[in-house]
C-alpha cells in the first residue's frame, strides 16, 4: 500500500465532483431537482468505479427530503484487496433546489477520511437539522484562548458579533453574516441587524456558508442558522483542513421527530455542542468541491460553445494545503464515466 495514498486519490475527488458539476449542468433552471441530483449521482458513482478504494458512505444524502441519492453504508470504488479504505460524506449535490431554479449557490462535495476497518471516522449525527454557527481560524483562535464557559450558541449573537470585531479588527458594519432563509432563522437576522453587523441570506446550500468564514477571500466572516446536520460533517472537513471551525448541537422541529431521532440518546447526549475536531476526530480528512452555479465558495461551471469551464477546491487535514483547480474541458474530447451504463458519455 502506497505510504500516503490520500496524496494521489485526493485529485480524483475532484474528478467526481467535477463530472457531477459537468453532468448536472443542463438541469440548470430546469425545475427539476431529482434528475439534477441523479445526474449528479450517477457520475460520482462512475467515477469511483475506476478508482482503488474501498470507500464506505458514511454520511449520505436523501434521508430528509427523500431524494434519490448515494445512501449510507453505499460503497464507492473498486473494492480491490489491499485497496485503501476510506470514510466517505458526500453531497452529490448541495442546493438541488437553487439548481432546479437556476439560482445561486450550488455545489457537488465530497469529503473522506482514511480509516481502519470498521473505525469510523466521522460523527453521525442522528437528527435532521442541527443549530450551527462557523468561523474562520482567526476567531477560533480568539474562542479557544477565551476559554468560554457556554458555547458560541448560547451566547446572544452581538456578543460573538463583537468577539469577530475583535479577532478581525473590523468595524461591526464590516462584518458579514450569512443566514439561510428560513422562518426558524429569523431570531438569527433580527440579531445581526439589531448588532448593526452586514446580513447576507442565501435560500439553500449551507456548506458554502460555513465554509467561507475560513477562507480570506469569501467576503463572509460568520455563519449562522437551523440547517442540515450532514451538511455540518461535510463542513466540518473542511474546516479541520482550512483551521476554522464550527459549532453544532442537534434541533428538532418538534417533540415527535425528538423522540424519533433522539430516541436511545440521553438528555446530555442531545445538547451536545460538538466542534469540527469532535465531529472529524481522525488526522485524515479531505474535503472537495465544485461549483455548479455561484457562490461565495465557487465559481458554477460556464459553459462557452463546446467548451466548459469548471471551478474546484480541494484541501487536506494532514498537509493543509488548499487547492484551487480550474479546468477547461473540451467538450468535443471530454466524457463522464457513468454507473447506470458502465460506459464513457459526452456531456
Ligand atoms: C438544509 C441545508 C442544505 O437544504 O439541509 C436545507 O443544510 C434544508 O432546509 O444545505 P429545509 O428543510 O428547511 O428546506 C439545504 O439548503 C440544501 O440541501
Amino acid at each position: 500500500m502506497l505510504h500516503d495514498p490520500e496524496r494521489t486519490i485526493e485529485f480524483e475527488f475532484v474528478r467526481a465532483t467535477e463530472n457531477a458539476a459537468l453532468h448536472a449542468m443542463h438541469w440548470i433552471g430546469r425545475g427539476d431537482k431529482e434528475a439534477a441530483d441523479a445526474a449528479a449521482c450517477d457520475a460520482i458513482y462512475g467515477v469511483f468505479d475506476l478508482v482503488n478504494i474501498c470507500g464506505e458512505v458514511v454520511i449520505g444524502e436523501g434521508i430528509k427530503d427523500e431524494a434519490p441519492g448515494i445512501f449510507l453504508g453505499d460503497r464507492l470504488g473498486t473494492w480491490k484487496q489491499g485497496a485503501p479504505r476510506f470514510d466517505i460524506a458526500l453531497d452529490p449535490i448541495d442546493g438541488t433546489t437553487n439548481i432546479s431554479k437556476g439560482m445561486a449557490n450550488s455545489i457537488s462535495v465530497i469529503a473522506a477520511s482514511q480509516t481502519d476497518e470498521g473505525k469510523s471516522q466521522m460523527h453521525n449525527i442522528p437528527s435532521f437539522y442541527c443549530h450551527k454557527i462557523a468561523y474562520g481560524p482567526r476567531v477560533k483562535a480568539m474562542v479557544d484562548s477565551e476559554k468560554m464557559g457556554h458555547s458560541l450558541l448560547d451566547a446572544p449573537l452581538n456578543e460573538t458579533l463583537m468577539l469577530l470585531r475583535c479577532a478581525l479588527g473590523k468595524r461591526m458594519a464590516e462584518i458579514v453574516v450569512q443566514v439561510m432563509d428560513r422562518p426558524r432563522n429569523e431570531i438569527f437576522v433580527d440579531q445581526v441587524r439589531k448588532a448593526g453587523a452586514s446580513l447576507r441570506m442565501i435560500a439553500d446550500g449551507d456548506i458554502t456558508a460555513a465554509v467561507a468564514p475560513s477562507l480570506p477571500d469569501s467576503g463572509i466572516d460568520l455563519y449562522v442558522g437551523i440547517g442540515g446536520s450532514p451538511e455540518g460533517v461535510l463542513t466540518a472537513n473542511a474546516l479541520r483542513a482550512l483551521g476554522g471551525d464550527l459549532q453544532m448541537r442537534m434541533w428538532f422541529r418538534n417533540e415527535a421527530e425528538k423522540a424519533e431521532l433522539g430516541a436511545g440518546l440521553t438528555g446530555q447526549e442531545l445538547l451536545r455542542v460538538y466542534n469540527a475536531e469532535e465531529i472529524v476526530p481522525g488526522d485524515s480528512a479531505i474535503f472537495c468541491a465544485t461549483g455548479v452555479t455561484d457562490s461565495a465558495l465557487l465559481p458554477g461551471v460556464k459553459l462557452i460553445g463546446k467548451t466548459a469551464i469548471t471551478h474546484s477546491i480541494l484541501m487536506r487535514a494532514r498537509s493543509k494545503t488548499v487547492r484551487r483547480i480550474q479546468a477547461t474541458h473540451d467538450l468535443d474530447h471530454k466524457t463522464v464515466h457513468l454507473r447506470s451504463s458502465q460506459k464513457e458519455h459526452s456531456i
